[in-house]
This record gives structure tokens, sequence and C-alpha cells, in this order.
């Protein structure tokens, strides 16, 4: 009974998530799921990354917490677009917290979007949110043995950042091991090893980033001006305009101002004005 229960809740999330993601994907962002323990540097991690990626892409962040602002205080003090999600007590963020969120965030203008998952290694494996990337994040002073400790979480992670490594030399972490522990659970894993605090090893990370924004970003709808069509398809602007009125009277894009029509219109009307064009002719050589 009671796994059924949990099977309800954990679909009904996912499909939650399903809207969270087609929203994303309207607006051509990349998000980003960040899970770790308390203190292993998600916050630090964000703010080192939005540094990083000034002017490359505009960043937005969704802080979970249980309790309190002082992270999404620390993000909005940049001039980022944040909110904060409190739980009230729940060890993770749900897909519907995230929708809730996503409501209030200027969505045109985000390219990459974080999601600081409540501290925790366990419950937060379970919630789907919508997000394109799943990385976790460990750092040195918790000791390699996290992913031994913890497999759900490390294995279902398309990235897995080392923090911290600053402090590799007092430390008995052993990133080689860590390495192996996690590979053997994900082979596809993707690892790199950084320090939120000094910014060593942020390269990859930002490049992969990148390339992550790029996959996602939505062309702009190419378009062409009335002058360009009605020049192309030899006939004037104002016979031009009354072919559109009537072949797509209703048709909202082309309200938009300044007056543009998008390409696979154009190409519609081009192709119509054509074959009505033959038709007449041929309707006029069967007259004479
Ligand atoms: N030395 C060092 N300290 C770090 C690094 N990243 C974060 N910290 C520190 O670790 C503590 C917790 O970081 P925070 O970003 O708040 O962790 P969160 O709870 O996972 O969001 C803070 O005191 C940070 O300054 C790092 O790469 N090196
Ligand atoms: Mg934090």
């Amino acid at each position: 009974m009671k796994v059924t229960v949990l099977k309800d809740i954990l679909s009904a999330n996912d499909q939650m998530a399903g809207k969270n993601r087609e929203l994303l994907d309207s607006h051509g962002i990349t998000a980003i799921n960040i899970m770790a323990s308390p203190g292993a540097g998600k916050t630090s991690l964000i703010l080192k990354t939005i540094e990083f990626l000034k002017g490359k892409a505009r960043v937005g962040v969704i802080e979970g917490d249980i309790a309190g602002s002082v992270d999404a205080d620390r993000i909005g003090a940049e001039g980022i677009s944040v909110v904060q999600i409190n739980t009230g007590g729940g060890c993770h963020l749900d897909a519907g917290m995230v929708a809730n969120a996503l409501a209030s965030l200027p969505l045109d203008k985000i390219d990459l979007l974080f999601i600081e998952n409540v501290g925790n290694l366990v419950c937060p494996a379970a919630y789907r949110l919508g997000e394109h990337q799943r990385v976790v994040l460990t750092s040195t002073p918790e000791g390699d043995d996290k992913p031994q400790k913890y497999p759900v979480m490390f294995s279902e992670a398309e990235v897995v950042l080392i923090n911290k490594i600053d402090l590799l030399s007092l430390l008995d972490f052993d990133p080689d091991k860590f390495k192996r522990t996690v590979t053997g659970l994900n082979p596809d894993v993707r690892l790199f090893e950084l320090s939120s605090k000094t910014g060593e090893g942020f390269g990859e990370w930002i490049n992969w980033l990148l390339a992550e924004v790029k996959l996602h970003r939505k062309e702009p709808e190419s378009t062409t001006t009335p002058k360009a069509l009605a020049a192309k398809m030899r006939i004037s602007p104002k016979r031009l305009r009354s072919t559109l009125r009537s072949e797509h009277p209703r048709d909202d894009k082309l309200k938009h101002k300044p007056w543009r029509i998008p390409q696979p219109i154009a190409k519609e009307v081009e192709e119509t004005y054509k074959v009505k064009k033959a038709a007449k002719e041929a309707n006029k050589r069967l007259k004479q």
C-alpha cells in the first residue's frame, strides 16, 4: 500500500517535471539541478560560475532551502534574478515548487538556470524537477567515500564535481579513488575538479556549461519584411498585403511590430500565390 502511494507521488511529480521542461524549452533555457550535502559549496559554485559567465550567458537561480533566504540574498546581491523556495522542513525540492518559482522569474531574460537543491545526498535524487542536467557536488573535506555511501545520487548524475580542491594538501581525500568509485557506479559521468574559492579548474566546467546553453538556446525565428517578400514575388507591397490578409486573416504572428513575416509563412504565401497565378493564367488561356 505504502509503495503504491509513493509511486503515485513520484509519477505526479514526473508529470509536473515534464511541464517544467516544456516551459524551459519554449524559452530556450538550460536548467541545471545542483545537489550536494550542506556546506559542500553549492552557493559558492553558483556565485563563482556567475563571475566566469559574465557577458557569455544570462543566469537565473532558484534557491532551495529548508528555511531562510541567506543564499538567495547572496545571489541577489550580484544583480541576478533569484527566487527562494523554503521547503518548510522538506528535505528536497519537487517539481511543483519549481513550477511556482518559474512563474516569478523573467524567463525571456535567462539562458542558464541553476536550481540549488536542499542540502542532502538522499531525497533530492528521487525527484525530477524538469532540469536538463543533474550535477552532484562533493567537497574534499567530506571524504572520498561518499559515492559508496550514497550510490543512487552518484549513479544518476550527469556530472560530478569535486569542490574545494584548494584544500587537498591538508586532507586525505584521494581524488583517484573517488573517481574510480564514481565511474564504477556511473560509467558515462563527467567529472570535474575545481575550487569555488580560487576559481581553479573552472575552465572545463564553464566550457561544458556553455556547450549546454548553446544546445538548448532557441534561435530567434527567421523573418523577412513585406517589402523584401513583395520584391521577391515581383508584386507590389499593396498586392502582397491583400494576399496576406486573405490567406492568413487571423495569424497572430503577422500582427507583431515592426511588421515582419516569419519565413515559413513567407514561403507558404509565395507558393500559394504562384499556384493561384498559374491557375488564373490557365483559365484565361482556356477562355481565349
Ligand atoms: N576552501 C574552500 N572553501 C569553500 C569552497 N567552496 C565553498 N567553500 C566554503 O564552504 C562553506 C559552505 O559553502 P556554501 O557555498 O554556502 O555551501 P552550500 O551549503 O553547499 O551552498 C563556505 O564557508 C564557503 O566559503 C572551496 O572551493 N574552497
Ligand atoms: Mg547554499
